[in-house]
């Protein structure tokens, strides 16, 4: 390993002891950009890569807020600026009782490589609050999403950070957070917020374009092995929008998601989420506030696995598509037991450094980055994003044709990089190549600070 590399990472772990997350992310960045530091002693000359590891700015903030029977709460609101180095900082919002500014710092960084990959003008950011969002009124959500904006719209702007969705923070979310930024702001500034409803600047495809852009991803992983997408198994974990998006994608490509998950356990549906109905439902249920996919195995008679996590059933491919770290080694083990092939991560680092390494050594098994296979997410944002400078709307099939291109240029990109360091077909490394380099080149040129 190259001894520049390993220095940043031992100066990270040192000041981030207590981030865990956000030491786990650069560790598993860092190490697969060895090969290109060596090949590059002008990036330690301009020491980079510990600019890089380095938010450019990160705010925090006191978000008050008042409950339907009268009482005060207090939560803490964070919006970490990672990296602006090839366009306006992009990234989700997470509303979930258990996020620390590790996890606004491990995602931050992520979004980073992630938003270079799509090619678009988008530098890296996330934020969110450890507010929860389970079992509250619709008002209550609309005051907290006020009284966040309240202390976030100072920050943000559509050519400074353009904040989207993340889990906890959905259409409805949104809509209050624009409303409350066009209010204080006196302007219709849309371009600030993506994810937004169609009748204020949304765009078309945005809710299903994680998913979607997920299978068009794994689409050409299996081209490359020459196999079709249809009559494949999947297992999902999570219940939510990217979930949704890949089971809708799925259906319509002739596979079938066979496995969703939830805090409370896991359902196997040998049949597949493959009928309209079932697909509707999952959005049926997150809009319940339940959290629970017990639900989907109640309505639809099929078994459910109270407490257990869903890896280990048989099937084609896997992609876990619920949260960080939803895959241990254990697991990991029984996946391959399992006779999975095809591990397309989704969710943002749903797997552990040491699971991920241990599934890239077995052999036949091809593991997929999220940060490249949920891309599309975000690349359908920066859609909206120039569809609200154009002040225009693009149709279904053109958001669509655009959202398909990108994720096909991001899995090929990936191809190259890491075959140009003689990586081999190594998509976790080339992914992150790929990502760094855009980034890099926009660094070297614009100075050192
Ligand atoms: O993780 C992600 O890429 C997102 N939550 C979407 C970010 C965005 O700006 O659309």
């Amino acid at each position: 390993m190259n001894a520049y590399v390993e220095s940043v990472i031992e100066k990270v772990k040192t000041k981030n002891a207590n981030e865990p997350l956000f030491v786990q992310t650069v560790e598993e960045v860092l190490s697969s950009l060895a090969p290109v530091i060596d090949q590059h002693p002008e990036y330690e000359a301009a020491d980079l890569l510990g600019r890089m590891v380095e938010p450019e700015r990160t705010f925090t903030f006191r978000v008050c807020w008042q409950a339907d029977d009268g009482s005060w709460h207090t939560n803490t609101g964070w919006r970490c600026q990672f990296n602006g180095a090839i366009g306006p900082y992009k990234g989700g919002l997470r509303f979930q009782k258990n996020v620390t500014l590790d996890t606004m710092k491990f995602l931050g960084f992520e979004q980073t490589y992630k938003n270079s990959l799509t090619g678009l003008p988008i530098g890296g950011a996330k934020g969110g609050s450890d507010f929860d969002p389970a079992g509250k009124s619709d008002a209550e959500i609309m005051r907290f999403c006020q009284s966040f904006m309240q202390a976030l719209y100072r920050y943000i702007g559509p050519d400074i950070d353009v904040p989207a969705g993340d889990m906890g923070v959905g259409a409805r979310e949104i809509g209050y957070l624009y409303g409350e930024y066009r209010r204080l702001r006196g302007a219709f500034e849309n371009g600030v917020i993506t994810g937004k409803g169609l009748s204020y600047g949304g765009s078309l495809i945005r809710p299903e374009a994680t998913g979607y852009g997920a299978v068009y991803y794994l689409q050409n992983v299996l081209k490359h092995f020459g196999e079709p997408l249809e009559g494949k198994t999947i297992g999902c974990a999570g219940f939510g929008n990217v979930t949704w998006g890949i089971c809708k994608k799925a259906m319509e490509l002739g596979a079938k998601v066979v496995t969703l998950s939830g805090p409370d356990g896991y359902i196997y549906d040998p049949d597949g989420v493959t009928t309209e109905e079932k697909v509707n439902y999952l959005i049926e249920m997150r809009n319940s506030g339940r959290n629970k996919v017990q639900d989907y195995a109640d309505k639809f008679g099929v078994q459910f696995f109270p407490g257990e996590k869903p890896w280990g059933v048989k099937t084609d491919i896997c992609m876990p598509s619920a949260m960080q770290n939803d895959v241990h080694l254990e697991h990991a083990k029984k996946i391959a037991a399992a006779g999975v092939k095809y591990y397309i991560e989704v969710a943002n680092m749903p797997t552990t450094n040491e699971a991920l390494q241990w599934l890239m050594e077995q052999p036949g098994m091809v593991v997929a980055p999220s940060k490249a296979v949920n891309a599309g997410g975000v690349a359908t944002s920066a859609l909206e994003m120039a569809q609200n400078s154009e002040r225009l709307v693009w149709t279904e099939e053109e958001v669509d044709k655009h959202l398909h291109q990108i994720m096909d240029t991001i899995y090929n990109m990936s191809v190259e990089a890491a075959e140009r360091y003689g990586l081999g077909y190594n998509l976790v490394a080339g992914a992150n190549i790929a990502g760094f380099q855009r980034v890099a080149d926009a660094m070297m040129a614009q100075g050192v600070f």
